[in-house]
Parts: C-alpha cells; structure tokens; sequence
C-alpha cells in the first residue's frame, strides 16, 4: 500500500507529500497520524530547519475522507465529529503553529474544508495560480474547523470570512494572494520549485529567531498592546544570546554575508 504522507529529507529541509491523489488527497486517521509524526520527526532531527508541506497530484487537500463518514441515523442517532477534530484536527494545528521551524506549504491544487484550513495554519503559503481555497464545510453541513474561523478572520476580514464560510464559494489563488489570505500566486510550473527554493532560504535564516517570531505573533492574537511590547523585549534578550545573533552582527559589520547555524 502507498504510504499516505511521503516524507523527503533534504539537507537542512524536510518536504511532507500528502499522497492520496486519487482522492485529492483527502484526510484520514493514517494520513493525519503520519503528519503528525513526521511533525514530530522534524523536530527531532537537528539538522532540519524548515518544512515544506504539498500535495501529490493535482490536489493539495479535499479535506475530511467522506467515504468513511459517520453520518446520524437510526444506529447511531447521536454521532462523535469532534472526536476527529479533538483526536488528529486540533494535534496537526497546533503542532503546525507551534514547530520550532518555519512551514512552507505549496498549495498544489484545490485546498478544501480542512485541507484549506491546514494550508492557512502554515507560516508562509504559496499556490499554483489553478489551485483554489474552499471553505466546503457548509456544503455538508458543517462547520469550518482546523482553526478556520480563527485564522480567516484574522487574515482577511470578518465580512469576507463569514461570507466564505457560509457560502463555501471558492477563491482563487490570485484572490487569495490579493485578500492576503496567502503570501504568493505563483505559476503552476513554476509552484514546486519556488516552494523549493523558498524553503531552502528559510532553512539558511536564524532558526531559533524565527520559531521565536511564531511564539510572539501567536500570543498578539490574544494581548494587548503593552503585553506583547513586554513579551517582545523579553523575546528580544532571549534572541540576543542566540549564537546566529552574535554571527549576524559579526558579519554585518565585517560585510560579509552570515552564515547562520540556526542554533537548534
Ligand atoms: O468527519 C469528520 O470528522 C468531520 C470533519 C470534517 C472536516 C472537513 O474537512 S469537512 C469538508 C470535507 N470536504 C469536502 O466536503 C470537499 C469534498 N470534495 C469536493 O467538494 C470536491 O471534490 C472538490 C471541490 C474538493 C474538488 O472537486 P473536483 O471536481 O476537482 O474533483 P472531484 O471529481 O469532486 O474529486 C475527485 C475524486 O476525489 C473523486 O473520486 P472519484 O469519483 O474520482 O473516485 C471524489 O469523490 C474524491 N474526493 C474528493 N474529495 C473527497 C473525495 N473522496 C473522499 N473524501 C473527500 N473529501
């Protein structure tokens, strides 16, 4: 049987492939378990300093496998969904936001219901000028889930998240990139090997300061203003003991370029 999530190590990088094509790669126990592990695995290995996440095919993500759905009915008149959500949905989110490494995702395709949201939980987004976003929940009944309604409104706006999860309208990648929902539309041929490339230059930055950036723009979701000024000096003394602060400036000043060692 194909492995539901290929994982590549690269040199300083590891790039995740979902890989159930054939059903756009759609969300399963074993594919969600496998994220998180290979999660796990990133960040146990030293020399990995970033993370690439894509989708095998011409999908990135059509959300939770529906084949296998449990819907109510006279066995089962009062079925569980927030047992997935509790079980794989909030670990592969929170894992996401909380990696001490910076995730690239290059969304490939149609990025759906929870396939949508996980894209949107990664550090920096990219897309194939084809690939769209859906919040597809509605569709079926249900909700947005994976931290949709957080990260959508933060991202874009109350008026256009709410309008998208009720609606389950797609948006393209060019909208997205306007809306700043993502940071980049790029061309569909050229997808791969900017994710690479950009990858590859996040691997290369000052690791420690970067997963320290994720904890400080994670906790201005919920602080106020002089909260996150005392927790950004804090931060600050903690990235200035940081041997590739010491390089940083080493190199600055002797105008050459840095050679960070991400200190993990
Ligand atoms: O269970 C729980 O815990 C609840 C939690 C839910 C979280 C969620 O993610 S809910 C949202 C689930 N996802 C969806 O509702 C999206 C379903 N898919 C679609 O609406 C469409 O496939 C797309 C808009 C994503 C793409 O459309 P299109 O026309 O490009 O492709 P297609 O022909 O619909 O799909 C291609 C194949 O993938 C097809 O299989 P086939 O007929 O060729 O054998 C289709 O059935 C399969 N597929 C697509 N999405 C899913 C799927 N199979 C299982 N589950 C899917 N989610």
């Amino acid at each position: 049987m194909d492995e539901p999530l290929i994982v590549e190590r690269r040199d300083s990088w590891h790039k995740l492939i979902l890989n159930r094509p054939d059903k756009l790669n759609a969300l399963n126990p074993s594919v969600l378990a496998a994220l998180i592990g290979a999660f796990d695995q990133a960040e146990a290995d030293r020399s990995c300093r970033a993370l690439l996440l894509t989708g095998a095919g011409r999908g990135f993500c059509a959300g939770q496998e529906l084949s296998d759905a449990i819907i109510p009915g006279p066995d089962n008149p009062n079925p569980d969904l927030g047992g997935i959500a509790r079980s794989y949905h909030q670990g592969v989110i929170a894992r996401l936001r909380g990696l001490p490494l910076p995730v690239v995702c290059a969304v490939n395709g149609v990025a759906a219901g929870a396939g949508a949201n996980i894209a949107l939980a990664c550090d920096v987004v990219l897309a194939g000028r084809g690939a769209s976003f859906v919040q597809a929940f509605v569709r079926i009944g249900l909700v947005p889930d994976c931290a949709g309604t957080f990260f959508l409104p933060r991202l874009i706006g109350e008026a256009r998240a709410r309008a998208l999860a009720m609606l389950g309208e797609p948006v393209t990648a060019t909208q997205a990139e306007a809306w700043g929902m993502i940071w980049q539309a790029v061309d569909d041929d050229a997808l791969s090997f900017e994710a690479e490339a950009l990858t590859t230059r996040l691997a290369a930055l000052p690791t420690e300061a970067l997963a320290m950036m994720k904890r400080l723009f994670a906790a201005s979701a919920a602080n106020t203003l002089d909260a996150q000024l005392d927790l950004e000096a804090r931060t600050q003394a903690e990235a200035g003991r940081t041997a590739d602060y010491a390089e940083g400036v080493r190199a600055f000043l002797a105008k050459r370029r840095p050679a960070f060692t991400g200190g993990r």
